[in-house]
């Protein structure tokens, strides 16, 4: 994570009052009485204001002068921000780190922190979040806040980090440090607390690009991190890395040259209990699952990931595709300009934001977008234009589930296809089999001719509901998951094709139970998980486990 000096956690209790069925504006929002109060980071909405929709508003004091940045790591659905009566700015993008840069005077005072988060879905096709989404609309600041006190006086200071790896092999990297303003200064770079280079700045950023011999290589086995300090006359930052190299072509995807095969699964990072809010000490144990599971891959679906969870993949030796958010967009809301903007901004918030991971080895965005039109089409243009742009040196990818009619396959670095064989498509034929193996070949097939051949391929998704405790086998019984499930391990394990798997899902998650959902949802769950929602294994569970741990003896 990138961790400035002089930096304070807002996190703990703040006053609150909830205004049902509305967004009110300043007036009402600066002045409402708060009766009550909540946490942050936590979800106003997983327990007495279930299922109610409205403004969350939240009020904190803090004391500080001249210089100051707040920053929201994910606040959801959308939020507003004053400080005392000023407003800040938006919070648009839910899941998304947000900073306010702003001059509080040259006297240390106490201020009022005001946000006020609205969990009321938006359903103009700008939006970002919709109701037909498979993941429930929480609301709240469910991640970090913190006050960053700035020592200069012109409110300029180092605003990123970015260290690129190069080359493991010899330890050949870069460090571009980016300023908030243009500044004239002179600047120390540190290698894990030794002296590393020394450089004059002149303008918005400065990079060093160099050799340390010995620098040991992050893997998934022994995944070791440096870090990098920057210091300047007037401030400090550091960030973590992993020297890796990460390369994609001839169909596969390569660590330090070593081919991967990715076994790994969908993730929801939500709790029946807190909603986006889960505790570090559960995430945690989410991680501590997978890693045992003998799983080397999570899909972070379908949003950006917290920084808590890449720390904590990037010393588990995790390997992540971490993806902005989208789910299902048409080819209108694809085609639209609120939507195409805001799908951009959000996308270059995740990147700048965790560029550093080296967990991270793909960019995603929009999850099973009607690929089959010509503005989805060039809003996947514009997202991989943007993520190349920022980042050479990681795949960009989108979750497919058009397959063979899909026209932007040719812009993917990897091709990802979610298919669901067995649960959606071709369920149990006469003789009690499933079709998962026939359909996957038929994939193998397409992807193999000349014009995909090169791309590597990722089965995204690929999964079937079990409600715990039905052992009937039939569709919905635990013993159908498992079933399914070892379908998709045998086919990988014999295909040279196939990169690997997420399957869908870790563990069950909230969605809705309406009108949409009603008949695959039951209990207001996806039920895909291969655990429960908290988190008691299922029977194919430890099938997956067994297998996996098998492969590594
Ligand atoms: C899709 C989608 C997931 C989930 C899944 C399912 O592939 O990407 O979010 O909704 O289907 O369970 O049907």
């Amino acid at each position: 994570m990138l961790e400035f000096v002089n930096t304070e956690f807002l996190n703990g209790l703040w006053q609150f009052a909830f205004c049902p069925d509305a967004e009110p504006d300043a007036e009402t929002v600066l002045n409402v009485p708060a009766g009550k109060y909540k946490i942050v980071p936590g979800c106003f909405d997983t327990k007495e204001l279930f299922g109610k929709h409205g403004t969350g508003i939240y009020r904190r004091t803090f004391t500080g002068k001249d210089w100051l940045q707040l920053r929201f790591e994910g606040v959801g659905l959308r939020g507003r921000v004053w400080v005392d009566d000023i407003f800040l700015g938006s919070l648009d993008a839910l899941f998304a780190p947000y900073e306010f840069l702003f001059n509080a005077g040259p006297e240390e005072h106490e201020m009022t922190l005001t946000v006020a988060v609205s969990n009321i879905i938006d359903e103009s096709d700008g939006s970002l979040f919709h109701e037909f989404y498979d993941f429930y609309s929480f609301g709240g600041i469910y991640r970090s806040v913190s006050l960053r006190h700035l020592a200069s006086s012109d409110g300029n200071g180092i605003s990123n980090i970015k260290v690129t790896p190069l080359d493991a092999s010899t330890g050949h990297f870069r460090v571009q440090v980016d300023f908030l303003k243009s500044v004239q200064t002179t600047l120390q770079l540190l290698l894990d607390g030794a002296q590393l280079a020394n450089l004059d700045v002149a303008g918005a950023s400065a990079v060093w690009e160099g050799t340390v011999k010995g620098l040991v290589p992050w893997t998934p086995e022994v995944p070791v991190l440096h870090t990098v300090t920057v210091k300047t006359p007037m401030d400090q930052a550091k960030t973590e890395f992993g020297s890796r190299t990460l390369a994609w072509n001839n169909g596969k995807i390569t660590l330090n040259g070593k081919a991967l095969k990715l076994y790994g699964l969908c993730r929801h990072d939500s709790h029946p209990d807190f909603g986006y809010a889960m505790s570090e000490t559960l995430v945690l144990n989410d991680l501590y699952l997978i890693k045992e599971s003998g799983c080397n891959f999570i899909r972070g679906s379908h949003y950006t990931q917290s920084d808590f969870f890449l720390d904590c993949c990037d010393r588990l030796g995790l390997l992540v595709w971490e993806e902005s958010c989208g789910w299902g967009n048409s080819g209108k809301q694809c085609g639209n300009e609120v939507f195409r903007a805001a799908q951009l901004d959000q996308t270059q918030r995740m990147v700048e934001r965790h560029y550093n991971h080296p967990s991270i080895i793909l960019w995603g965005v929009l999850n099973e977008c009607d690929s089959t039109c010509n503005a989805t089409r060039e809003i996947l243009q514009s997202l991989f234009g943007l993520l190349h742009q920022l980042d050479h040196s990681r795949p960009v990818v989108f979750a497919s589930n058009r397959y063979e009619a899909d026209i932007a396959l040719d812009l993917c670095d990897v091709i990802a296809f979610n298919t669901y064989p067995g649960w959606y498509d071709d369920p149990v034929v006469a003789d009690g089999s499933v079709n998962v193996k026939r359909r996957l070949k038929e994939l193998e097939t397409f992807l193999s001719t000349p014009a995909y051949a090169d791309k590597p391929w990722l089965i995204s998704e690929i999964g079937a509901a079990a409600l715990a405790g039905d052992h009937s086998g039939f569709r919905w019984s635990e013993e159908y998951q498992e079933k399914i499930l070892i379908e998709v391990l045998d086919f990988l394990e014999n295909s040279s094709r196939c990169s690997g798997m997420s399957w869908w899902l870790f563990a069950n998650a909230n969605t809705y139970l309406g009108t949409l959902h009603i008949l695959s949802r039951p209990r207001g769950f996806n039920n895909k998980g291969l655990l429960s929602e908290y988190r008691k294994p299922k029977l194919a569970w430890h099938t997956l486990c067994r297998r996996l741990n098998s492969y590594n003896k």
